[in-house]
């Protein structure tokens, strides 16, 4: 049985990691190497950095904020937001990332997830997919979550990992900070319907979600709010994760 990942997520807008609701209202929430530094010496297994600064400007400006926190970390680094082609995704592995998350390029441009696999193996590209509720199933949302699509989010999973991602990072847009629990019917019907590794993402507040996540068939959990407001720590996640039956590295 692999074992679960916990990852906490950094989301960074202008070098600074934010925290709001459903991407809105975006409070400070510290100094990126800092808390993957916390994180990582706090037993987390991954750490997410989402650039959601929205200036080509400020998205110049995170090649430092990754390399900042490449120094402090030894466990691998994703990073997603703005990843448009070969050259951004190249500039961002080569100053340390060891995956790229895409999300609104790869639905305007679905071959850059093939491109993309084949320069650098599929295992360095992750495919993330923000989904808004719709009647009974869920439409994919780009720009951060600002534009919903036409595309149906389980039905996307599909395509991109037919495309060559390696990994498919879920998000709930209805869930993002609100800690009202995973969308589990969300993970169940994606994580049923790929073979590669599902990342749940949206909506945490404890333990027992992430546990109910992994039960709906994630083979990871994220989580920003509640580890940026010192609610919980990684390591006393994990503990209950174990305590719940779960599978995690220690
Ligand atoms: P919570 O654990 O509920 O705080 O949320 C985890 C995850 O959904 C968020 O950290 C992250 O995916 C939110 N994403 C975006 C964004 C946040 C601000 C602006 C844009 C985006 O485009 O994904």
């Amino acid at each position: 049985m692999l074992k679960k990942r916990v990852i906490p997520c950094l989301d960074v807008k202008d070098g600074r990691v934010v925290k709001g609701v459903r991407f809105q209202g975006l409070r400070d929430a510290g100094d990126p190497a800092e808390r993957a530094a916390s994180y990582a010496d706090h037993g987390a297994d991954e750490i997410l950095l989402l650039d959601v600064s929205a200036t080509i400007e400020a998205r110049r400006t995170r090649l430092e904020t990754v390399a900042a926190v490449r120094e402090r970390i030894a466990i691998p680094l994703v990073v997603g937001g703005g990843v448009r082609d070969e050259e951004s995704a190249r500039a961002l592995l080569e100053t340390g990332a060891d995956k790229v998350a895409l999300n609104s390029a790869a639905v305007a441009d679905p071959s850059l997830v093939t491109r993309l696999a084949r320069l650098f193996g599929a295992q360095a590209v992750l495919i993330a997919i923000d989904a808004a509720r719709a009647g009974t199933s869920w439409r994919v949302l780009v720009r951060s979550g600002t534009v919903t699509t036409e595309l149906d989010a389980t039905d996307w999973a599909i395509e991109c990992e037919r495309l060559g991602a390696g990994e498919v990072l879920l998000t709930a847009w209805d869930r993002d900070g609100t800690r009202s629990g995973y969308e589990l019917e969300l993970i169940a019907r994606v994580s049923s319907a790929v073979r590669v590794p599902v990342i749940a993402s949206g909506g945490a507040a404890n333990a027992h979600h992430m546990i109910e996540a992994l039960r709906a068939g994630a083979d990871a959990v994220l989580a920003a709010s509640i580890f940026h407001d010192g609610e919980t720590t990684v390591d006393a996640v994990k503990q209950e994760l174990r305590l719940g039956g779960m599978e995690v590295r220690t």
